[in-house]
């Protein structure tokens, strides 16, 4: 239940965005941002048509030899969490699969130095193992003849849409620079006129979702008035200031929980009057650890930092102060209203 309700805070909370960071149908120069090797533009010959109505094959594409890499880097990316890939790729020619040369034809796509996706295509023979295995709508043609080497033989061709693929859809990144590597590898690599591969309509998006963050005063306190004063954030300050202490106030801490419902079995607010402390209620639970303030007179202050971290995004933690002020009640405490904290980014 708990869990359900911060995923819906979650919904409620965040804004959707995605932001395209790079696209290129390919039908002119190589943008600056590639890195072809031996790679060109060449028409699409026979996959012209191929594809999402929107975006399919057309005009030229960039094409490559096996053993060649291609790589994309890009830089100055806004704030995100994931990054989309999107794009047609052409399994052109006799391309041999899993297994030893001939076989052994692996497309690669790295990220920043990891790989995010592996698998070997298949064109040559039906005997051949093709890895991978695409998702309803992702293969558009299959052991057709579309160009380049043939007609027949062993050099028919094969067409994938990856941006139905969900696999690229949600690749986890929060860096501001970007370096992606295309490349078919492995032991069955030959030459341009064997096999080949070619990408078109290639775009990037990253996921811009943002969430605002809030520190939201509730409940009543006894005297002292806890207040943020900036948006909790992850990854920055989060400057907490107590004013109205009492004037005797010799230690303040600020306590932060996870809910404002229930404490060890007792619903919240509670009154503190039985306590020794008339007026004063507990507004949540002490489950996450407490912070120390700083005393300067009758105000208290404490700087945590929010970790880097984006499970806090959307999370919801609450906080109150306590003020040890001897004599001021019988129990020596007063108790601030309650924040509840919201991390944004
Ligand atoms: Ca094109
Ligand atoms: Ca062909
Ligand atoms: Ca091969």
């Amino acid at each position: 239940m708990r869990s359900q309700l911060l995923a819906l805070s979650l919904l409620l909370s965040s804004a959707v965005a995605q932001t395209t960071v790079f696209t290129s149908n390919f039908d002119s120069v190589v943008p600056i941002e590639i890195t072809p090797g031996t790679a060109a533009i060449a028409a699409v010959e026979g996959f012209a048509g191929l594809g999402p109505a929107s975006a399919p094959f057309g005009g030229s594409f960039l094409r490559s030899e096996t053993g060649n890499v291609v790589t994309l880097q890009l830089a100055g990316l806004p704030a995100h969490n994931s990054i989309r890939l999107d794009f047609l790729f052409a399994a052109i020619d006799s391309l041999d699969g899993q297994g030893s040369f001939p076989s052994g034809d692996f497309f690669r796509i790295g990220i920043d130095g990891g790989t995010v996706f592996r698998e070997s295509f298949a064109n040559a023979m039906a005997s051949q193992i093709q890895t991978y295995v695409p998702p309803v709508g992702v293969e558009l043609a299959r052991f057709l003849d579309l160009g380049f080497g043939g007609p027949g033989s062993f050099y028919t061709d094969s067409a994938y849409w990856f941006g139905g693929d969900p696999q690229f859809a949600n690749i986890g990144h929060t860096a501001s620079t970007l370096t992606i590597e295309f490349v078919i590898e492995g032991p069955g690599i030959q030459p341009l006129s064997d096999e080949s591969w070619a990408m078109d309509n290639l775009k990037v998006t990253v996921d811009t979702t943002t969430f605002p963050g809030s520190a939201v005063p509730y409940g009543q306190g006894c005297g002292p008035v806890l207040t943020a004063t900036a948006p909790p954030r992850i990854g920055l300050p989060l400057p907490l200031l107590t004013t109205q202490l009492d004037g005797g106030t010799v230690l303040a801490a600020c306590v932060v929980g996870a809910s404002d419902a229930v404490y060890q079995g007792i619903f919240l607010p509670r009154a503190l009057d039985p306590f020794g402390m008339p007026g004063c209620f507990q507004l949540h639970d002490i489950a996450l650890g407490t912070i120390s303030m700083q005393l300067f007179g009758t105000a208290s202050s404490a700087t945590p930092i929010v970790p880097q971290d984006n499970v806090l995004l959307g999370a919801v933690m609450y906080m109150q102060v306590w003020d040890a002020a001897l004599g001021v009640n019988p129990l020596g405490f007063l108790a601030s209203n309650g924040l509840r904290v919201t991390f944004g980014n």
